[in-house]
């Protein structure tokens, strides 16, 4: 590596470190109106402060799979960063044939077996509604993030984003339920320099 790059280097090791030093934790739960929680919901956070987009070396700590199995698509919400490739596994013993419609990403994956495996490139941020052309009742959604800021509830309906700057943040909640433009709410919420924020945000979902 030449010198000028190893400089580089080690500056943004220590601006990395300054801003790990200055940072909060963002934890939203995520309730219908009667307040119990809504689950797979995605919360995104974008800073006004910056540096929450993606780029090719953004790496998530999950596997970027959306298995089939039982006749269902599993996870039923995964999320995956702008430009990730994600495998579509086939564990059943039929043949499944996904497909999407959706803008963020429109292709087809034709009739495919028992232990075969498929990939497809998401290459735009957004929501991809994926469907299967022979079972119906198989719907699961690619949230395809544009921000490194991205959790998704579990059963208690809460998700935490780790390492947020100080100052200000746009956040949004996307669930497939939500009746809503875009099936998203949006709030703002203002992160001190070090801590936990708490925050309950109820939505309105489809039974
Ligand atoms: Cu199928």
């Amino acid at each position: 590596m030449p010198p000028a790059r190893l400089c580089l280097a080690s500056l943004l090791a220590f601006a990395l470190s300054a801003v790990a030093a200055q940072a909060a934790d963002l934890q939203i739960t995520v309730t219908n109106m009667a307040g119990a929680p809504v689950r797979d919901a995605v919360v995104t956070a974008k800073p006004s402060a910056g540096g929450w987009a993606v780029n090719s070396r953004t790496k998530f700590s999950w596997n970027y799979e959306m298995v089939q199995h039982n006749i269902i698509f599993d996870p039923h919400v995964l999320v995956v960063p702008t430009g990730a490739e994600v495998t579509f596994p086939n564990r059943d013993k039929v043949r499944h044939h996904v497909y999407s419609f959706s803008p963020a990403k429109t292709f087809e994956i034709k009739l495919y077996g028992r232990e075969e495996n498929r990939k497809v490139v998401f290459d735009k941020p957004g929501v991809v509604s994926l469907g299967c052309n022979i079972h119906d009742g198989m719907i699961a959604y690619v949230f395809v993030s544009d921000t490194v800021h991205v959790a998704k509830t579990g059963a208690d309906g809460v998700a935490v984003l780790r390492g947020l700057p100080a100052g200000a943040a746009r956040v949004a909640v996307w669930q497939p339920k939500i009746r809503a433009p875009g099936a998203q709410k949006t709030l703002s919420v203002t992160l001190p320099a070090q801590g936990m924020v708490r925050q309950t945000v109820a939505v309105n979902v489809r039974p």
